[in-house]
């Protein structure tokens, strides 16, 4: 076996890579860029290598580097992951050249994939079932409108040298077919330098089933079940599950043996995964081959009991395939969820920022989490956004997918945007319950996908309340002065008894609350109600009881960013800085931007007479308005910032000098 490989990636699956790789006694030598110099795969590594500038093509695709860093350290193959080089034929080529084994299938069969009509072509000759259409050389206009004839309608125009769902174009009538011809080859020819189209009969509700297929260098071939990844948001794969709800034995079988003569047909060695459409009525066509380990892997891993990567190493290495066909057995029932940084509200925007606050879910024999990051890491715009990906496995679906909501529950993160409340939504409805699946299964049920809230906003602020009060009384420096007012940093005055006002602000509305505190417990007042509290806070955890309900939720309060979670949803909310304490307040003001974000509006200039909650700058992050407030009334004393700069989160905006008037006085002390 090796001793020593090189891994050409970075993330989660560098991380996956490098436990297996260890577990068998493999020394792994990691690459990384220079915005990866503290990332997880390159703790986990033996040792690493700085490749270059952040931007991918400067580092994670420098070939001509990486094989000589492989060189320079006594590695004797490299494991490409997924993505970047991974099928990459020059890359492939070059490995070989240099006397590095390249983890993945010889060069010839990632280049034979490369052409949809030529994979087509060899497919239809191995036996193995296409979508009935034309994939020839011909492309005379006439040529094709002969053949979407004799295909019929609907039918695909398909680029031939697309993939992934780029270059597609649906046409519903022969009346269409000219100009929609006309139109896919023009955006094939900008896109991919080829005009090239071929034609399929277009199925409207198929599903995505892929086959795991493994080959070693003798030529002998296994199949290790299937996936469903029909749950996809333009192409990208958001829950995956093995095996496919419903799929018959046969067609299992069929299935499988179809992918294992496509991955002999070209000569496959390695990992594999040959994706087809299922239709409606049971039938199955070819779809693409992909020539690497991919992302969902874990879930073939749970059902089967066996490692792909053990496997990869293992063939790549010259040893035959660890089980023969009658050998592969799968149990139960596996789903994958992919964390992405995105905003489910704004279209699934990209996120970046700071992971300030990362817990994730035990780890046991039900629950796995593949994840490259850590707390503190940023996730940037670099990279793929992806965080990690939560695997659970139980006997049954149904049983599998309460894990995954359970699991979603307990997957907590401050400081990015994720998209844990939409896979938790996604997890959790009735059709995906029942299995209802299509390639559509997101755009069709829209409606369940974006819930409202679990928690009413009343409890929430109350929440809010508490965890703000329970945090500051535990971080509570005792005065050394017995007898200062602020001795109690959380005591005010009013109506006689000792209160204090909170201001939490909620997307664009800010709530007043008023806190009275006896004997470890409080009333909270918002708009006209008025709730009993009681808080114990234990680090992130916090058991509290509102009126007689108890409520066991965690949170983290990182400056004045407060989230709460609560069933796999997020509460945040903005504590306002005038309800920190007097002390803080006195003299010079300061106004800190809440996050990294531009300034687009300055309302107001040196000299001026402002009042409390009065909007002295609007800044924008993520395409939304935050407006920054004055903490209390005073005069502004300096700008630091104009219209249009940029600016980090905690970075001061405005300075006030805060009048020692009777209003703020009553505010504060
Ligand atoms: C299709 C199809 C319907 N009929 N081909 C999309 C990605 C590319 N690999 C092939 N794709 C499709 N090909 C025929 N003849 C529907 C899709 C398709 C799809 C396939 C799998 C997963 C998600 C999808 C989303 C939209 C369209």
């Amino acid at each position: 076996m090796f001793s020593k490989i090189l891994i050409a990636n970075r993330g989660e699956i560098a991380c996956r890579i490098i436990q297996t790789a260890h577990r068998m006694g493999i020394r792994c030598v990691a690459v990384y860029s220079e915005a990866d110099a503290n990332a997880r795969h390159v703790a986990m590594a033996d040792e690493a290598f700085h490749i270059g500038p952040a931007p991918s093509s400067e580092s994670y695709l420098r070939a001509d580097k990486i094989i000589e860093i492989a060189k320079q350290s006594g590695a004797q193959a490299i494991h490409p992951g997924y993505g970047f080089l991974s099928e990459n034929t020059g890359f492939a080529e070059a490995c070989e050249a240099n006397d590095l084994v390249f983890i993945g299938p010889p060069s010839s069969a990632i280049a034979a994939m490369g052409s949809k009509s030529a994979a087509k072509a060899i497919m239809e000759k191995a036996g193995v079932p296409l979508v009935p259409g034309y994939h020839g050389d011909d492309q005379s206009p006439d040529t094709l409108r002969k053949e979407a004839e004799k295909c019929g309608f609907p039918l695909l125009l398909k680029a031939v040298a697309g993939g992934g769902g780029k270059g597609m174009r649906v046409v519903e009538r022969m009346e269409d077919f000219d100009d929609a011809l006309a139109a896919a080859k023009r955006e094939s020819k900008n896109a991919f330098g080829n005009p090239d189209m071929l034609i399929e009969r277009y199925l409207t509700q198929p599903r995505h089933v892929e086959i795991q297929v493994f080959c070693d260098q003798d030529g002998n071939g296994v199949y290790l079940a299937e996936r469903d990844c029909s749950v996809q948001r333009r192409h990208q794969k958001v829950l995956e599950e093995a095996p496919a709800p419903g799929l018959s034995e046969e067609t299992r079988k069929a299935m499988g043996e179809a992918a294992v003569k496509a991955a002999q047909a070209i000569n496959y060695v390695g990992a594999g995964t040959v994706e087809f459409l299922y239709d409606v009525d049971g039938s199955f066509f070819f779809m693409e081959m992909n020539t690497r380990l991919q992302v969902e892997h874990p879930v073939t891993e749970m059902v089967t009991g066996q490692d792909l990567v053990e496997w990869q190493l293992k063939v790549a290495w010259g040893e035959p395939l660890p089980l023969e066909q009658s050998q592969v057995k799968t149990r139960g029932h596996a789903l994958e969820a992919r964390i992405y940084a995105e905003d489910p509200d704004q279209d699934f925007l990209p996120a970046t920022g700071n992971l300030r606050y990362l817990s994730t879910p035990d780890e046991s024999a039900h629950v796995r989490v593949d994840t490259g990051v850590t707390e503190g890491d940023d996730i940037s715009i670099h990279y793929d956004p992806m965080i990690a990906k939560l695997i659970v496995w139980d006997e049954t679906r149904d049983q599998a997918i309460n894990r995954m909501v359970q699991a979603l529950e307990h997957y907590r993160i401050a400081g990015v945007k994720t998209n844990i409340r939409f896979l938790h939504a996604l997890a959790d409805a009735q059709p995906f319950r029942e299995a209802d699946l299509t390639t559509g299964f997101i755009e069709d049920h829209r409606e369940l996908l974006f819930p409202k809230s679990r928690l009413d906003t009343h409890k929430a602020l109350v929440l809010a309340a508490g965890f703000v009060l329970e945090q500051r009384k535990s971080r509570e420096v005792v005065s050394t002065d017995p007898w200062s007012p602020f001795g109690r940093q959380n005591s005010w005055r009013m109506n006689s008894e000792y209160a204090q006002p909170l201001q939490l602000q909620v997307g664009e509305e800010i709530h007043d609350l008023k806190i009275l505190e006896r004997d470890d417990r409080y009333q909270v007042f918002v708009g006209d109600s008025v709730y009993n509290l009681t808080a114990r806070l234990d680090d992130d955890y916090m058991q509290a009881v509102i009126n007689g309900h108890r409520i066991s939720i965690h949170g983290n309060l990182h400056n004045d960013q407060l989230v709460l979670f609560y069933e796999g949803d997020t509460f945040n909310c903005t504590v306002y800085k005038e309800s920190y304490g007097f002390e803080e307040m006195a003299g010079e003001g300061s106004l800190a931007a809440p996050m990294n974000g531009a300034i687009v509006a300055v309302q107001a200039k040196v000299g001026d007479q402002v009042t409390a909650g009065q909007t002295l700058v609007i800044m924008e992050a993520m395409k939304m308005e935050h407006a920054i407030k004055a903490p209390a009334d005073g005069v502004v004393t300096e700008i630091f910032f104009l219209e249009g700069d940029q600016v980090s989160e905690g970075a001061e905006l405005i300075a006030i000098e805060v009048e020692d008037t009777e209003a703020n006085q009553e505010e504060a002390g």
